[in-house]
């Protein structure tokens, strides 16, 4: 939680109950995330993409005007997993591509380190727009540029259906950003942006074995409920071992100015049929003063962001924004600025330690150890910058909590799951086996039940701090317990006899119960959806015991 002001909290106070029934049934539903994407056709990568118009939607109703990136042509692969990773990998990902003709955010490209890339872009949109083109910032183009496509920044491409083509390299792994390099103040605000993540090539650094692949996802694992399926684009996002990751999710933020989209599309409409080039032909749409309304992640807005990707009420708006994992689960954030704005976003539960900007690892040096030791900052709010990119990575333990999340309890009769124990490695957690229900518990806290002296001091065993309603929001994912894992109630057992609530109405203690976290913009004006709270830069992040098997498929 933020050291920020008093009237934050009661503001999130406020907020919970309106942020269950806002969302609703939707927050009840199944978890969809990862970092879906499409891969390009033949060797050489070949992305056909288009920018046309089409309407996005917003919570409060909205049909919004927009011009965004989609895909020329169906994109070739039956799912969104590079052919480079093995079948074994790729077998599990039953994700069938979604790429409209357009949508906000762009296609997300998904490419391998050393591939040759090549983006073709036909201009769709209407003549009065002018031209359109991509910039790939951090990649050097190789491609040539016909004199009549030059714009000011990059090869740009003609209205009424122009084409141009933009090849690179994709040289180095990480988290990129690509926008509109024409008229960017109209084009990028009007939805032309997208990401492009370059996979590490060659073999994975030797990554710890609760990777998902490595471990917990392997079969006959009965507490994983038969295993659970791989949604990494690869083992690690870079060469060095600190990117070995478990799980992954692409955010990119944007705001939006409505009025611009209207003035736009109030320019576009009485244009009409006009001859590109020809005197009156072009548009000039203030992009000053600025007040924006919506502020999206991936181009949706809260409670949308929470609903699944490529759900069909959102055509044009494929990608989501719900993380879940597991404790301990290494989890790489991808993130970028899309918009004009900074946004302060918080990833609640934890810090997030960058290992990137721009697809640059951050390390202490350029030989030897230094050349592997991370050196990105820890960060409370990872603040989006317009344009800039960066990947971190996030894990939840239950560190600090005070009791033990799991509810052990030597006193339990039977206690189930006493057994399992808690022997602390070098770091303080429980690592000795992966498989284990509480893997990753931090054990100063095992065996502390949450009501040792319900009168008494902190000193004597209590009280503990019950959780934070700021933190364990009570929305529908919520289990109702302050322990973890759809069986809590069996679990607990404590001296005074009584058993906590476990399970709400909208999720009972057999599905899907764990610690749900708000991860949403610090700047309070933009968990607003136009002007309504709450909205905007806001999605839950779900903490899952490990008996629960988190599906990402959609
Ligand atoms: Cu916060």
């Amino acid at each position: 939680m933020s050291a920020l002001t008093t009237r934050k909290a009661t503001m999130m106070n406020r907020m919970l109950p309106l942020l269950a029934a806002a969302a609703g049934s939707l927050l009840a539903a199944a978890a969809q995330a990862a970092a879906p994407g499409i891969t390009g056709t033949g060797t050489a990568g070949t992305f056909n993409l288009t920018a046309q118009p089409a309407y996005i939607s917003q919570p409060d109703g909205a049909a919004i005007y927009s011009w965004g990136y989609g895909c020329r042509t169906a994109p070739s692969t039956s799912n969104f997993v590079p052919a480079s990773l093995s079948a074994t990998v790729a077998g599990n990902l039953p994700v069938t591509p979604f790429c409209s003709t357009m949508q906000v955010p762009g296609p997300t490209l998904v490419v391998t380190e050393g591939q040759t890339v090549t983006v073709q872009l036909t201009n769709n949109l209407p003549t009065s727009a002018g031209n359109t083109s991509i910039l790939f910032p951090g990649f050097t183009l190789t491609s040539a540029c016909p004199a009549a496509n030059q714009g000011l920044l990059t090869c740009e491409a003609a209205p009424s259906g122009g084409t141009v083509t933009y090849t690179f390299t994709a040289s180095s792994p990480g988290t990129r950003a690509y926008y509109s390099g024409t008229q960017g103040d109209l084009q990028v605000e009007m939805g032309l942006y997208g990401a492009i993540i370059v996979l590490p090539s060659g073999a994975a650094p030797s990554c710890p074995t609760h990777n998902l692949a490595a471990g917990l996802n392997s079969a006959g694992n009965a507490l994983m409920g038969g295993g659970e399926r791989d949604y990494r684009l690869a083992p690690a996002a870079y060469h060095v071992t600190q990117s070995c990751y478990d799980r992954e999710y692409l955010f990119q933020f944007s705001e939006m100015d409505p009025n611009i989209h209207t003035q736009a599309l109030a320019q576009v409409t009485a244009k009409g049929a006009c001859t590109a080039g020809a005197p009156g032909c072009s548009l000039n749409v203030p992009t000053e003063p600025y007040h924006p309304a919506y502020f999206m992640i991936n181009g949706r807005s809260m409670p949308d962001d929470m609903d699944t990707n490529y759900a069909a009420q959102y055509p044009h708006q494929p990608y989501n924004g719900n993380p879940h994992m597991h404790p301990g689960d290494l989890t790489l954030l991808r993130i970028i600025g899309q918009g004009r704005w900074q946004h302060p976003f918080h990833e609640h539960g934890n810090h997030v330690r960058v290992l990137a900007r721009d697809g640059n690892l951050i390390v202490a040096g350029t030989t030897g150890t230094a050349a592997t030791q991370l050196a990105g900052p820890l960060l409370f709010t990872t603040t989006t910058t317009p344009g800039q990119a960066m990947d971190g990575i996030f894990y939840w333990t239950g560190k600090g909590l005070n009791w033990d999340a799991y509810a052990h309890h030597p006193g339990s009769s039977p206690d189930p799951l006493a057994h399992l124990g808690c022997t602390p490695d070098t770091n303080g957690y429980n690592t000795g086996n992966a498989t284990a229900v509480n893997y990753y518990e931090w054990c100063q806290d095992h065996n502390k039940p949450m009501q040792a002296a319900p009168f008494g001091d902190v000193g004597g065993g209590g009280p503990v701090t019950l959780p934070d309603p700021n933190l364990f929001a009570n929305g529908a994912w919520y289990g109702g317990s302050p322990y973890l894992g759809p069986d809590a109630t069996v679990r607990f057992a404590g001296p005074t006899g009584t058993t906590p609530p476990s399970g709400t109405i909208a999720n009972p203690p057999g599905s899907e119960a764990g610690f749900a976290f708000m991860w949403h913009s610090h700047n309070e004006r933009e968990i607003t959806t136009n002007n309504i709270f709450p909205g905007g830069m806001l999605m839950m992040m779900l903490v899952d015991s490990r008996e629960f098997v988190i599906d990402e498929a959609n």
